[in-house]
Formats: structure tokens, C-alpha cells, sequence
């Protein structure tokens, strides 16, 4: 049921034009009432991001220099939100499953789920059964072991990683999932910023940000594309702040004009909530959904024109010639290009793109920053590298106040990858790890996360293991990868909170209750910390210290070490048990294998933390003629068929991922529900849609049409022909075989469908 209330027509007159200021505040204020105890709560905060403290678990933004962070709050409104999430006083124990089974729990919402409270101790789900049981620790790594030891080859088995697992928890993981034998170690980085590394690796080298928050407040000019950061990042708005504060120009682009970008009020400074907000964006690009590359070669073409009256004043000749590779078949595409075509195919007027190209013209020090809006795209490596080519030719790379920006998603989805999780091993990796450790990791490809959908489907693989997140609802698909995760003989979630991943799944399942971000982690050998690294590719440490919800959690780095014991025998060549107890031996284990963390226990316990080595910021691209890429890109033309619209899903302002706080999406105007589809005036005039009227949303793909009803059209300012719903609700509609061609990242953003008025 749908009772969305927008706020009469949800024009941009009527959104809010600023970001943060009080109701930030009061929303935390909010949070930390209603979830846990006051004291507990805003104790808690004072931890958070401090150099003693704990990781945000929300974010990967970076924090500032241990002697820029506020000593009383460096975190923002959805960083409190995640952590008050994270600390609530509610509990789902044993009591709780007894009382109410898996089909009834199924019939409940998301947020229901979550809100129910922490996971007290591991469950099982034995098969035939529809209700959760209490098991000890070691039946349960038991049970796990039994079933791989049952595998006909090891690749029948998945393990998939959310970006919230530490770097020590990832590594002892990932090599513990290779000495098993297989590679299949999907994460939420095949939905998320794939493509980003993909694209930047084959033109820079290094698929990481190149720009440090120093950078941001140098820049000349700043574009952020497909990003919307006053919800998924709020503490870069700073940043940005900075930028304005010191003369910097912004260009948004976006389908949306969220409010994050308009304008800023920095909400921990009072004086800041009243008057007039920072206006942060200088030119507002409203590109239709995937016009991205059309609008990049558009800015390459004008500035091109440009250089060939003024050889020399435009582009960064010296750089270009120094340090890049393909330059001359860049321009020869830029020549052969119709500015009108891509002009049409941005979806923009002319002048807008002048007023953009025009801030870059004399502009020597440019940061692009993009996220989802870029990446969840069936094009997004192509458009990935325009925004490289761009920058290449401006030599914004490699010096202080230029690079590139990807923000990525989950607080360290990044140093996950730095750990290993990735079903494509480097060769050298390999080798490292397999010598550290005494084995022979294997060497074929292993399954990312679309491939392993179809594999469990099929029958290839039988045993899913999360280690975190809600892989049910945030892969793409929904009912297909429902059918997948059924058809498992086992499935293994570790977990904080109750999500619908524990209700689809397999004939035996567990849930492993594991220590938050925010709990002390002691073991026989004392308080242990972890560590994380952020987008600016800095490591941290990060240290709980509330009691922990229950005695009966084991942290992430214990329950691998647990399970590899009961796997491989007490009598293992690697001491699991001592790991468990101590993670700086697991730290030495990093040090010996991954290039960047060398004398990694000394440094990870200075303040601040230290940054791994960024051949792009040094201009050293470890590419494989040293030297930076121009490409050529195919420019998509977007056919589809008349009377439909292409559909992105995305992040209320009240939710992580599918962790869903609440049904707000307050710097929307939307109030009360998330089963809405926003749409153009127009359009909704059009198909004879009135504001609150219930729709039938169909999506398209490769003949085969997938279905959803109820949701209420709401009139917004979204370019025609443009359609915008919530992730994860919009998952049903997205094609499991719709993604980009080479990182197979799902278009989430990009689903072609027909919208028409629903009677029920
Ligand atoms: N509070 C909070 N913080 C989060 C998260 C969260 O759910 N809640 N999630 C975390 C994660 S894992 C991630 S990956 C990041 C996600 O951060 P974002 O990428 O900001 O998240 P989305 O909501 O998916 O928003 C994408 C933006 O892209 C725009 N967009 C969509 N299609 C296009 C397009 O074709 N072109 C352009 N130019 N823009 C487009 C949308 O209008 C929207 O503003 O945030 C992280 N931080
Ligand atoms: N249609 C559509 N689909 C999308 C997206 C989109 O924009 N549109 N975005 C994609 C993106 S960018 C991403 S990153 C993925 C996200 O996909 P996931 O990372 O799989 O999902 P989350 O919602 O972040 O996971 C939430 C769960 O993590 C568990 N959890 C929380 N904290 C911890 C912890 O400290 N340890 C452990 N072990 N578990 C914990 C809790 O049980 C919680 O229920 O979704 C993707 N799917
Ligand atoms: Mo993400």
C-alpha cells in the first residue's frame, strides 16, 4: 500500500535548495532517541572517526588529518543514523525465532526486519524446517564444513563479500576461500564501482581515486557526475564548502537537482543553519539518464575546437606528449563527431554545455567526481574512460588540485578489494599469497556476482555464503536470484541484523551474529582493533569499545578462523586459533603479500593512520608502456521503443542500502512511502497519470518482461522520458543480464520500461 504524501507538485520550486543545517541535527537527535539509550548513544558519537575511535560504518569518505578532525563531532547525520542502527537496544534472540516463523517473517517490510534488533547468537535452519534454531559456535562451523567437504569441486561453493568487512577480516577470508580451492569471491563491488576500476586501471593503472581532500579544496573546477552526495556522502558537502570558501566553480550533473548540491549548511555549526546556505553548484547539468558520454565528448569537442584556433592554450600539450598514449586518434574521433548529435543525445540545451566547457576552458586543476549514476550503466567502462580522456587532455592529473574522484559506496568496499576479495586474482597476487602461505591458490576465473546467480541456478553451485550484507535484495533480479539462493544446499549469512537474505534461503541455512564496528573486540590476547581504508585509499585503524550486544558474538576475523579449523583440521599448517587471538600476526600476513603495507603495525597505530602508494597521483601509470591511455569509445545511441521511459533506481535520504531507517526522503520532498515512481509533469499528463494515481511499471529485456504494481506516480523534475524508483524495491525490474559488457556491473540506472495506470 502506497500513501506517499509529496508535497503538492514536487517542482524544484518546492524542494529544499540546501542540504544538512538543523533538521540534520534534530534527525539524529531523532535516531538516537528512538533506537538506544541517550547516553549510549551520543557516548558513541564522540568515538566516531576520532583517531582512537571507530570507522564510520556508513561511508568510505575519508576522514580529515588527525589535526583537522572536530574533537567533539566528525561524522554526519546518515553516519549517526548507521551507527544508532548499529547500537539499538532492540534484540532478536532465540525467543524471537520461537515465536515467529520464517513464512510469517517473510510476509513483513524490510525495515520491519531490521528494526526487530541485533542477532544475539548463531541460528540454524535445518532442512524441512520453517524456523531458526539456536546451535552452538561449533555446530555450526560443523555443519559448514561437512557441507564443503560434500562439494564435488570447491567452485560449487560462493563467498560474497559487502564492503563492511576489515582488511584483516577480508584477507584471512579470501585466503582461507583459495586455499579451499576456488576464486568465486563476488562482492558488492561487481554492483557498485567495478566499472570505475575496470576503466581507470586500463587507462591510469591504478582503479583507485588519484585526489586526496587537499586536492578537493584546490581545484579549480569540480564536476560530479551520477553522484548525489548530500544523502550517500554528506561529509564531502564539506569538502565542497572548502572548494566555494576558496573561489572553486562546481558543475552537477544529474537528471535530479538534489538538493546536496544546490547548497550547504554545515550542521555542526549553528551560526551555519540560519541565513544563507553555500550555494555549492555553478552550473546545473540536467543530462537525460546515460547522456553522460554524450555530454563528456561534447565539453572534449568544443574544447578541441578551441585548441585548434589557440594551439597550445587549451589543452596541456607538455603532459600530453610526456606522459600519454593515443592522443592523435582521440582527436581524429573528436573531428569526425557531430557536436549536434551529441548535444541531442545528452539531452541538454547547447548553452548549458558552453557555460560548462567554457569554466574548463582556461582551468588547469579539474577533479570529476562520479558514483552509481556513471557506473550502473550498460556503457559505464565507455563512459568511465570519456571522463579520463577529459582529463587527460586538460594534464588534470597527478598534481596537486586535479584527478580523478570515484566516491566509492560502503565504508571499505575498497580495502576489501586491497585485500583480495575479487574473483579475478592478479597473477602476482597469487603467487605472493600462495608462497606466504605454503599452497597453490588456484588460478581460474572465479564467479563475480551475476555469474554466480546463474551458477546457483543452475545447479553449479550449492553453498552461498555472505560474509555481510543482504545479497537476496540488493543483486539484481529479485525473483531470480530468490530462485538461485533456494535452490542451495546451504546458506551462510554472517550478520548484524535480521534481513531478508535469512528468510530465501537455502535447505539448511545459518545466521552468524557478529560484533559490530562500534564493539570492543576482546580475545585471549587482549583488545584487538582492525582497519579500514577509505576512497582516498588511506588506512585506519579502527577500534570498538560499547560492550557488545551479546557474550555470545564472534567477531568477523574469529568466525573465519573458526571455520577454516573445522574445515581443514586442528592440525592446519596455518595457525587459525593464534589469528583469532591476535590480529597483528594477520597484519604481518598482509605486510608480506600486498605491495604499499609495509612495517603495516607500526604505521596503522600512528595517528592518522598512513596512504598507499597512488601511481596516478605521481603520474607513474603502471600501465603497460608507463604511460597514460586515451581511448576511443563507441558513443551509445539510445533506441527505444516509443511510449517508454528508462527508469533509475536509487537511495532515499532515509536508508542504507537496503537498510531502510525509515520512509522519508526529506531533501525530496517525499513523505510516508517509498513505493512511488517519479516522473516528468509531462509525461505523466501524457499517459493520463494524475499525482498519487497507482501505476503498472513492465520492464524490457531480450523479449522477456518482468512486472510491478501499485507504485504511485509522482510528479517531479526529472527530465522527459526519465523515470526515478528506490533501490532495492526496483530490483524486481532489473534484468539479471543487463549490465556493462566488461565489469558486468548491473544497470540499476538504466531499465527500459512502460509506465501505464494501474486499477486494481
Ligand atoms: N546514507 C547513505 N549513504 C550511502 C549509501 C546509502 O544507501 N545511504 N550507500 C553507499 C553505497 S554502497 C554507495 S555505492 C554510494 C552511492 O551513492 P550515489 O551514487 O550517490 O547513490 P544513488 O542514490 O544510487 O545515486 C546516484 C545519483 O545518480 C543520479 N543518476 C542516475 N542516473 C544517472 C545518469 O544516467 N547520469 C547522471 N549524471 N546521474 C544519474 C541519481 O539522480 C542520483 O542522484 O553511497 C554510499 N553511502
Ligand atoms: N537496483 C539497485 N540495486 C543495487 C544498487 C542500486 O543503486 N540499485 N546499488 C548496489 C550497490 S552500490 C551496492 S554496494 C549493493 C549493496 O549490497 P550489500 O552490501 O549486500 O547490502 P547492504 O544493504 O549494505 O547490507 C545490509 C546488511 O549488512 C549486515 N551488516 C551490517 N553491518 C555489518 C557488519 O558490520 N558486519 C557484517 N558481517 N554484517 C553487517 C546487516 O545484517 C544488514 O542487514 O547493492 C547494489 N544493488
Ligand atoms: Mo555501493
Amino acid at each position: 500500500m502506497s500513501n506517499a504524501k509529496p508535497t503538492n507538485e514536487t517542482k524544484t520550486e518546492t524542494l529544499p535548495s540546501s542540504a544538512a543545517g538543523f533538521p540534520s541535527i534534530s534527525s539524529v537527535a531523532y535516531r538516537i532517541w528512538e533506537e538506544t539509550y541517550v547516553g549510549r548513544g551520543v557516548k558513541t558519537l564522540f568515538k566516531l572517526n576520532q583517531p582512537k575511535g571507530f570507522d564510520c560504518p556508513s561511508c568510505a569518505w575519508p576522514d580529515p588529518n588527525p589535526e583537522d578532525v572536530s574533537s567533539i563531532a566528525e561524522y554526519c547525520e546518515n553516519g549517526a543514523k548507521a551507527v544508532a542502527w548499529e547500537i539499538t537496544k532492540n534484540r532478536v534472540d532465540a525467543a524471537f525465532f520461537q515465536k515467529h516463523k520464517v513464512a510469517e517473517l517473510m510476509a513483513e517490510s524490510d525495515h520491519w526486519l531490521e528494526k526487530q534488533g541485533r542477532l544475539t547468537e548463531p541460528l540454524m535452519l535445518r532442512p524441512g524446517s520453517d524456523q531458526y534454531e539456536p546451535v552452538s559456535w561449533e555446530c555450526a562451523f560443523s555443519e559448514i564444513a561437512s557441507h564443503l567437504h560434500r562439494l564435488e569441486c570447491p567452485d560449487e561453493s560462493i563467498w560474497y563479500t559487502s564492503g563492511r568487512t576489515s582488511n584483516e577480516a577480508a584477507f584471512l577470508y579470501q585466503t582461507f576461500v583459495r586455499m579451499l580451492g576456488t576464486n568465486n569471491l563476488p562482492d558488492c563491488s561487481n554492483m557498485c564501482h567495478e566499472a570505475s576500476g575496470v576503466a581507470l586501471k586500463q587507462t591510469l593503472g591504478i582503479g583507485k581515486a588519484s585526489v586526496t581532500l587537499e586536492d578537493i579544496h584546490q581545484a579549480e573546477v569540480l564536476m560530479v557526475l551520477g553522484q548525489n552526495p548530500g544523502t550517500n556522502a554528506p561529509r564531502m558537502l564539506t569538502e565542497l564548502q572548502k572548494l566555494k570558501r576558496s573561489g572553486g566553480k562546481i558543475i552537477a550533473v544529474n537528471p535530479l537537482p538534489e538538493a546536496g548540491l544546490m547548497g550547504f549548511r554545515h550542521p555542526q555549526k549553528p551560526w551555519e543553519w540560519i541565513g544563507k546556505a553555500t550555494q555549492l553548484q555553478d552550473i546545473y547539468l540536467p543530462v537525460k539518464i546515460n547522456g553522460d558520454l554524450a555530454l563528456l565528448k561534447a565539453l572534449q569537442k568544443m574544447l578541441w575546437e578551441a585548441e585548434k584556433e589557440r594551439p597550445g592554450e587549451i589543452f596541456d600539450q607538455t603532459f600530453i606528449k610526456c606522459h600519454t598514449t593515443g592522443y592523435e586518434q582521440l582527436v581524429s574521433q573528436l573531428d569526425a563527431l557531430s557536436l549536434d548529435d551529441l548535444i541531442q543525445a545528452s539531452g541538454l540545451p547547447e548553452r548549458a554545455i558552453r557555460d560548462a566547457a567554457g569554466l574548463m576552458m582556461h582551468s588547469k586543476r579539474i577533479i570529476i567526481a562520479w558514483a552509481m549514476g556513471i557506473t550502473q550503466q550498460r556503457n559505464a567502462e565507455s563512459t568511465i574512460r570519456e571522463i579520463v580522456n577529459l582529463l587527460l587532455l586538460k594534464g588534470a592529473i597527478g598534481k596537486p588540485g586535479a584527478g580523478t574522484l570515484p566516491v566509492r559506496g560502503h565504508s571499505n568496499v575498497q580495502g576489501d578489494r586491497t585485500m583480495g576479495i575479487w574473483e579475478k586474482m592478479p597473477e602476482a597476487f597469487g603467487a605472493k599469497l600462495g608462497k606466504a602461505f605454503s599452497f597453490q591458490p588456484p588460478l581460474k576465473e572465479g564467479f563475480g556476482t551475476v555469474q554466480s546467480i546463474q551458477a546457483m541456478r543452475e545447479g553449479r553451485a550449492r553453498v552461498f555464503f555472505g560474509m555481510g550484507g543482504n545479497f537476496a535484495l540488493a543483486a539484481p533480479d529479485t525473483e531470480l536470484v530468490a530462485e538461485a539462493l533456494r535452490n542451495c544446499e546451504l546458506t551462510v549469512h554472517v550478520s548484524t541484523k535480521l534481513n531478508r537474505s535469512h528468510l530465501i534461503h537455502g535447505k539448511t541455512a545459518l545466521i552468524l551474529p557478529c560484533l559490530g564496528r562500534t564493539e570492543e573486540d576482546l580475545t585471549a590476547n587482549g583488545r584487538q582493533f582492525v582497519s579500514t581504508e577509505d576512497t582516498a585509499g588511506r588506512v585506519r585503524m579502527s577500534m570498538g569499545d560499547l560492550p557488545p550486544v551479546s557474550p555470545r558474538l564472534k567477531s568477523e576475523v574469529a568466525i573465519i578462523c573458526g571455520i577454516a579449523r573445522a574445515t581443514f583440521g586442528v592440525n592446519h599448517s596455518t595457525p587459525w586459533e593464534e589469528y583469532a587471538d591476535n590480529y597483528d600476526l594477520v597484519r604481518d600476513k598482509i605486510e608480506e603479500v600486498i605491495p604499499g603495507f609495509e612495517h603495516y603495525n607500526e604505521r596503522i597505530r600512528q595517528s592518522g593512520g598512513f596512504s598507499l602508494p597512488n601511481g596516478a597521483r605521481d603520474r607513474n601509470f603502471q600501465t603497460l608502456d608507463g604511460k597514460a591511455q586515451f581511448t576511443v569509445n563507441h558513443v551509445p545511441t539510445h533506441a527505444i521503443e516509443a511510449d517508454r521511459f528508462i527508469l533509475m533506481t536509487l537511495r532515499s535520504h532515509d536508508q542504507f542500502n537496503t537498510t531502510i531507517y525509515g520512509n522519508d526522503d526529506r531533501y525530496r520532498n517525499i513523505r510516508d512511502s517509498r513505493e512511488v515512481v517519479m516522473m516528468n509533469a509531462d509525461d505523466m499528463k501524457r499517459k493520463g497519470l494524475k499525482a498519487m494515481d497507482r501505476t503498472r511499471i513492465i520492464s524490457y529485456f531480450q523479449g522477456k518482461i518482468r512486472q510491478l504494481e501499485g507504485f504511485s506516480a509522482i510528479p517531479y523534475d526529472i527530465p522527459p522520458g526519465s523515470a526515478a524508483m528506490y533501490f532495492p524495491e526496483g530490483n524486481v525490474l532489473v534484468a539479471l543480464d543487463s549490465h556493462s559488457p566488461e565489469s558486468h556491473c548491473p544497470a540499476s540506472k538504466y531499465i527500459e520500461v512502460s509506465i501505464e495506470k494501474f486499477t486494481p
